[in-house]
């Protein structure tokens, strides 16, 4: 799969370079790039934002370096999905990382300030499948936080990502619950004691366990993920 980040702080992607998406970088499974704007501006200050119509706070990223990148950028046939991070998008969920790891062509749209210009995305819309994403309810700086969250839940789900295949699978198969507790040696820590059923070596006993403690978990704290 190949990806792109449209940014003015390239540097934020440096991150990965490490661990599995490095790993999947050097093995030619993902084609990463950051891509900066200001290589597309073209005035001597590299100026990418500029001051709303209509007033209001703070500035826009004006439209015409999003236009030039995007236009190299894009596949010309159609193919690249354009995902916009914004918390007035879609919320991003397992179920979206996972259709979107089946795409060929990733592009991330990387804004600051209080956004991009709006015409960027309407023509965009006859170029790509743009996707107006959001992480959650809260209030980012910008897009890099968010596209690395998004990039790193796409691409583990990427064959050849993942270490441990296995991870996969099972959670596969406590889809929409949360996970069950977990634990290590020593089998006493701090005069707390690992669950015994965990080392009683019964299988179908300790699969009951955890997932009797997936389904508490979730309706203890998450009962919306039960409904
Ligand atoms: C650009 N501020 C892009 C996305 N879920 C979420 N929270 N905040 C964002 C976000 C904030 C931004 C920009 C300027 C995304």
């Amino acid at each position: 799969m190949r990806i792109e980040a449209v940014t003015i702080f390239p540097e934020f992607f440096d991150v990965l370079d490490i661990s599995l998406l490095g790993k999947a970088q050097e093995n030619k499974v993902i084609d990463f790039k950051a891509v900066n704007l200001r290589d597309y501006t073209q005035d001597k200050h590299k100026t990418v934002d500029d001051s709303p119509y209509g007033g209001g706070a703070g500035m826009l990223m004006k439209p015409e370096p999003w236009g030039l990148a995007l236009d190299e950028l894009l596949n010309p046939d159609g193919s690249t999905v354009l995902i916009v991070p914004s918390p007035a998008g879609e919320l991003f969920k397992q179920s979206t990382a996972a259709e979107l790891a089946a795409k060929e062509h990733l592009v991330f749209a990387c804004g600051r300030y209080e956004g991009i210009d709006q015409r960027v995305f309407d023509w965009a819309k006859d170029e790509a499948e743009v996707r107006l994403l959001s992480l959650g309810d809260y209030v980012l700086n910008g897009g890099e936080v968010a596209s690395l969250a998004m990039i790193e839940t796409i691409a583990r789900l990427i064959p050849g990502v993942i270490g441990n295949a296995e991870s996969l699978i099972e959670e596969s198969h406590s889809e929409g619950l949360l996970e069950y507790p977990s634990y290590t040696k020593p089998a006493v820590w701090r005069d707390l004691e690992v669950p015994e059923v965990l080392r009683s070596g019964n299988h179908a006993e300790i699969a009951k366990w955890r997932h009797e403690q997936s389904i508490a978990r979730t309706k203890a704290v998450r009962p919306d993920l039960l409904d």
